[in-house]
């Protein structure tokens, strides 16, 4: 055994004893429970001879390493003597950590990188604050002993409700008042929805965004499940979904004018019922848009005898969390006499709730109107972290659906002008006419398309160009290279 790790064994063994004598006193005392005003005093009995120990060690060790050096102030509580450095960076509208534990009475340093384009601070409760700090510029703030919860945040307008916020908060129950109970900071916290910034998962897979051709013949049969599944929707958020096909939106069906689509509905979602509506074809929705209980299944035929970007979803109430839970997804019938782009893609635009599908507290966010983020093809941020690619010069379609359940969309790429707009069932602008476009406007469960040329190189982001939604998940990028 190292002489370290002799001395922290003794250490150790030190604490054990103290704080079983402390329990010892208090038994002696006749008390059940140990008064709060009690322990402190205790504490710091016990603290106070820890420090003299630790003192020593570090006299003869020649010095603290890592996160654990001495600290003579003395506080009350089991981390009193112990300092902890922790790197806090601050990007992208987030500090990270965005939660901080430690033991009552530790003094805390922390060493703050902003890693940002743009300049960041970040100013403690009740403490101190760095300057302002622009692009990887690091400060040291030393808190000192901390024995309550504080909070942390940026003090630039408006980035401290962008999410720019971190809670310390004191481990064990021997803090004093004031702390912030209920600053719970998950992946997803009520500050600014889920974090754009993190990474997803290892295995993650961007939908792909390419329309897929229209398949040989004008008969389109197509098999969909209506099964239950949990999938990454954010960069490391997962959600149990509702879904037609085990994905949301479910699979893009595309065809021309005059195609029959024989659909298979297979209710395979042993917890409810669930049910279709194809917007692409005209019929009595009685029979084929009835409810399929468990294990029930139906076919659903009909003919495309109009082009446009239309929006099927589930037909069972409450639709509005049939299709706020994933049960939505688009048709692209092409118009006569379409002409070929170098890319087309297809992007439904959709609201997502997380939480358990169906339970008060999602369902009242969706009356509400207030999801948790508004996402591209059912992930938010994923073409921003998973970019579409394109060359310079190239012209590139982009059908877009919005299929809500509440909110439409304002569809811009940056950087760019559109020469075509297709909205609804007709060209509102082609490229032979002299103006330009800058957004498809869409409502909830409106469809069409735009086309563009891209320039030169560079990053092009895609919006809903209503910022609330954009940026809350809402954007992606589209790459473009010489
Ligand atoms: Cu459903």
């Amino acid at each position: 055994m190292s002489a370290g790790g002799g001395a922290a064994a003794f250490l150790a063994s030190v604490v054990r004893v103290l704080l079983r004598s402390g329990r010892g006193l208090l038994r002696d005392a006749g008390e059940e429970a140990a008064p709060a005003a009690r322990r402190p005093a205790l504490w710091g009995t016990v603290a106070g001879a820890v420090v003299i120990v630790l003192a020593v060690l570090v006299a003869n060790s020649g010095g603290g390493t890592g996160g654990g050096t001495t600290n003579a102030a003395g506080t009350a509580g089991p981390g009193a003597g112990t300092t902890r450095t922790i790197a806090v960076t601050l990007a992208g509208m987030r500090i990270r950590p965005a939660r901080i534990e430690v033991a009552a009475g530790t003094a805390l340093r922390l060493k703050v990188t902003n890693t940002d384009t743009q300049r960041h601070d970040l100013k403690i409760e009740d403490g101190p604050a760095t300057p302002m700090l622009g692009r990887n510029d690091t400060r040291v703030l030393d808190l000192g002993p901390v024995t309550a919860d504080r909070e942390a945040w940026c003090t630039l307008p408006g980035h401290r409700a962008a999410g720019m916020t971190m809670d310390i908060v004191v481990k064990d129950g021997t803090t004093g008042g004031g702390g912030h109970t209920g600053h719970t900071t998950t992946a997803t916290d009520d500050h600014g929805g889920p974090d754009l910034s993190a990474d997803f998962s290892t295995g993650f897979r961007a939908r792909a965004a390419d329309l897929a051709p229209v398949p040989g013949g004008t008969l389109h049969k197509v098999r969909l499940r209506a099964v239950q599944r949990t999938v990454e929707v954010a960069p490391g958020v997962r959600q149990r979904m509702w879904t037609f096909g085990g994905t949301a939106p479910g699979p893009t069906l595309h065809g021309r004018v005059g195609d029959v689509f024989e659909v298979t509905l297979v209710n395979d979602d042993p917890a409810m019922g669930h049910g279709i509506d194809f917007h692409a074809g005209s019929l009595a929705p009685d029979r084929p848009m009835r409810t399929l209980q468990p294990g029930e299944r139906l076919v659903y035929r009909f003919r495309a005898e109009r082009a446009g970007a239309w929006l099927y979803h589930c037909s069972t109430a409450p639709m509005l969390q049939h299709l706020g839970n994933g049960m939505y997804g688009a048709v692209v019938i092409d118009p006569p006499g379409l002409a070929k782009a170098d890319h087309t893609y297809v992007l439904v635009s959709s609201q997502l709730y997380l939480g358990t599908p169906g339970s008060t507290a999602q369902v009242a966010k969706m009356r509400r109107n207030t999801p948790d983020a508004w996402v591209f093809n059912g992930v938010a941020g994923q073409y921003a972290q998973r970019p579409l690619k394109v060359r310079a010069g190239e012209r590139a379609r982009f059908w877009v659906v919005a299929a809500g359940p509440s909110d439409g969309i304002a569809f811009h790429i940056v950087g760019t002008v559109f020469d075509t707009v297709y909205k609804e069932g007709a060209y509102l602008l082609r490229p032979d006419q002299p103006g330009g476009a800058q957004v498809l406007d869409l409502a909830a469960a409106q469809g069409g398309f735009v086309e563009t040329t891209f320039p030169e190189a560079g990053h092009y982001a895609f919006v809903d160009h209503d910022m609330r939604h954009a940026e809350a998940g809402a954007h992606g990028t589209v790459e473009v290279t010489d």
